[in-house]
């Protein structure tokens, strides 16, 4: 019998964010990129939209009209999932039923007032003010007594289900940590009491160390395709000193955390030459006024593409049922992405 491999031998990987582990399945990789690759046109998009209801001056649903901004602009949600009036409440029966009232609020960010931008498109100085809204938001909701988790996020792409293509964001803020925060709060917990060091901070040195995955970086935070990377093209933005939160981030850092943000979402554009969708989305310590030197700053990009602009994978039938399972691994993946040309495909 040879000896195990990985890259050539089907095995599995573990995630020490989550616990969770994944298939991987390289040996189905040994023509990866046969068969045609499609490209679709490119949306030729107006800079403003009189239908849009992100644009500048726009009405939105409800009355609502948004001011003339010309940066970015964040708004309470017109059709929030989350309120904050909802009356404390349990429903428990037996071990089995149980339910819990829920508070929170949800807002809607404008990355920027231009209709037919995206971020990789943006320069880094008007990308660092979607950062330092992110840092302010974070802040003054965070301060909430019952706000104890603020999820950052963007969804990108029709494919993804994103209703609008002006680039923009979200922020969900509720009372409890949801699903995989919480997950990865008990593991970052674990792994802080046992080192003394952050999980993602010695997860890092040894990226940088090997560079197998790295797929960029600057002074302050590192592009890694993680070695545990569920989706064909997944990635991380993770700072590269321990910082719990945006908060934590000085002047430089937070320039560097959008530079970083344009080079992976260039990288992106570049590989199908489309505009990348993905599901991306800032992990960061609890609001709960507790200190946390266990959480580590990250932005995570799920990106649902496999094989061009319009073949998806999907988590479906095994990965549904058991585990998720890759073909290409996450070695081939950042290799793929690395060797793409560094400036955007339509400049
Ligand atoms: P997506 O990026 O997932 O499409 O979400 C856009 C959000 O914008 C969505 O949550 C909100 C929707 O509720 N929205 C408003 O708040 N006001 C509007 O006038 C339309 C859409
Ligand atoms: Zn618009």
């Amino acid at each position: 019998m040879e000896q195990f491999e990985f890259t050539e031998h089907s095995h599995r990987r573990y995630n020490p964010l989550t616990g969770d582990w994944i298939l991987v399945s390289p040996h189905r990789t040994k023509r990866p990129w046969q068969g045609k690759v499609e490209k679709l046109s490119g949306d030729q998009r107006p800079q403003y939209d009189p239908t849009c209801y992100l644009c500048p001056g726009n009405e939105r649903a409800g009355g609502h009209q948004n001011p003339d901004y010309k940066e970015t602009f964040v708004f309470q949600n017109d059709f929030s999932s989350l309120l904050p009036e909802v009356p404390k409440g349990e429903f428990k029966n037996g071990e089995l039923f149980l339910a819990q009232s829920e508070r929170g609020f949800c807002k809607v960010i404008c990355f920027s007032p231009r209709h037919d931008m995206t971020i990789p498109e943006m320069e880094v100085s008007a990308i660092r003010k979607v950062v330092d809204l992110w840092c302010n938001e974070y802040e003054a909701i965070g301060k909430l007594d019952y706000i104890n988790h603020v999820q950052i996020f963007e969804n990108k792409g029709d494919i993804m289900g994103c209703s609008n293509p002006h680039p923009h964001g979200q922020i969900w803020a509720q009372e409890n940590l949801p699903g995989e925060p919480a997950k990865e709060d008990k593991m970052q917990k674990a792994y802080y009491q046992k080192h003394g060091r952050t999980l993602l901070f010695d997860y890092v040195q040894e990226e940088l160390k090997s560079g197998e995955r790295v797929l960029a970086e600057n002074a302050s935070f590192v592009a890694v395709v993680p070695f545990w990377a569920t989706w064909p093209f997944e990635a991380m933005i993770v700072s590269k000193q321990a910082r719990q939160n945006l908060l934590q981030l000085n002047d430089t850092e937070r320039t560097d955390f959008a530079d970083m943000y344009k080079q992976l979402t260039v990288m992106y554009d570049n590989l199908f030459e489309v505009s990348f969708p993905y599901s991306a989305g800032i992990h960061q310590a609890p609001t709960d006024g507790q200190d946390h030197p266990e959480w580590h700053l990250h932005m995570h990009f799920f990106p649902p593409l496999l094989r061009s602009a319009t073949v998806k994978k999907f988590m479906v039938g095994y990965e549904m049922l058991a585990n998720p399972q890759r073909d290409i691994t996450a070695e081939q993946s950042a290799q793929r992405l690395r060797d793409l040309p560094k400036k955007h495909y339509k400049a």
